[in-house]
């Protein structure tokens, strides 16, 4: 059993499990390696070295399921009837084409002033007019997220839609963009959308007035400027007995249960490993501010309380 510990203001997340057994020592040793290469994915910028890192988690993977075999270079699917499924670890990096697939989501019957969410640029007739393609998402915990095709090779339109196949406009309209970035400034980026695990989304890869290309779709936590272990999934690993220290100043608010004391201010998460006693986890020796701790156990997402 894995237990997570969360400090509002300072947020603990504690791996509780005996160490006796040796195929629990196997899995947890799995579970530990992939936390630590979640750690060093959030620390580094490298684009290269985010993907090496991405494909050893993948690898420590049982169950592979974030990809869809049948799609080549993870393809989007033509509609929302086949979309390529993105469920598993962030970030995300696909490529593919909408070259020869078909327009079937557009702008049109979002009327013609600019839509909420929408930043930049837009037109009802022309933005989204181009082929397009979809994915399905599962965010896995409530969070902000970046959705990214700014090293796209074409003018593409970026739309998000509630996942009900077929989405419709305006009712399932969550957000969507056009012009944002890349070299020309014409691709499209979502820097911050607000999403939770009980909120699978549509993303449609568009272009605008008919426009079409090779693009590269990224989806990652935004950057909210706050610590590495803002989040769960950058729980950073304490070893018990071994006292760290942080700051909340930066960090933002947990969208998760409490475990009998409120959430209210901004949070940092750590994770440890339960020793099969009795353990304690305090900010008695030294916190400059009134703090708070939730415990939490199993995997990011799943926010069962361990304690408080
Ligand atoms: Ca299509
Ligand atoms: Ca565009």
């Amino acid at each position: 059993m894995k237990t997570r510990i969360i400090l509002v203001g300072v947020l603990l997340l504690l791996l509780g499990r005996g160490l006796g057994a040796k195929a629990e020592q196997t899995e947890l040793s799995t579970v530990m390696q992939i936390k630590a290469l979640q750690v060093e994915l959030l620390t580094t910028q490298d684009t290269a070295q985010q993907i090496a890192i991405i494909a050893q988690m993948r690898a420590l993977l049982p169950n592979d399921v974030t990809r869809e075999p049948t799609h080549s270079l993870d393809q989007g699917g033509e509609t929302c009837f086949d979309a390529t499924l993105l469920n598993g670890p962030l970030p995300f990096f696909v490529s593919g084409t909408t070259i020869g697939y078909t327009s079937d989501y557009s702008a049109l019957g979002l009327g013609p002033l600019t839509p909420p969410c929408w930043d930049g640029y837009y037109n009802e007739t022309l933005t989204g007019t181009g082929p397009d393609v979809v994915y399905q998402f599962f965010p896995p915990v409530s969070a902000l997220y970046r959705i990214s095709l700014c090293n796209s090779d074409f003018d593409t339109g970026l739309l998000i839609y509630n996942a009900n196949c077929p989405p419709s406009n305006p009712g399932d309209y969550i957000c969507g963009n056009d012009d944002f970035c890349g070299v020309t400034t014409f691709q499209s980026e979502i820097s911050a959308l607000a999403l939770s695990p009980s909120q699978p989304i549509y993303i449609v890869v568009d272009g605008w007035d008919g426009a079409s290309g090779n693009y590269n779709l990224e989806i990652a936590f935004a950057e909210t400027g706050g610590p590495a272990n803002d989040n769960c999934f950058g729980a950073q690993f304490v070893e018990p007995f071994s006292p760290v220290t942080g700051n909340t100043s930066t960090a933002t608010p947990d969208a998760v249960p409490d475990c009998g004391t409120s959430i209210t201010a901004p949070g940092v998460w750590y994770l440890t490993i339960g020793t099969g006693n009795t353990m304690t986890a305090h900010t008695c020796f030294g916190a400059s501010y009134d703090t708070k701790i939730n415990i939490y156990t199993g995997d990011c997402g799943s926010d069962l309380c361990h304690g408080q």
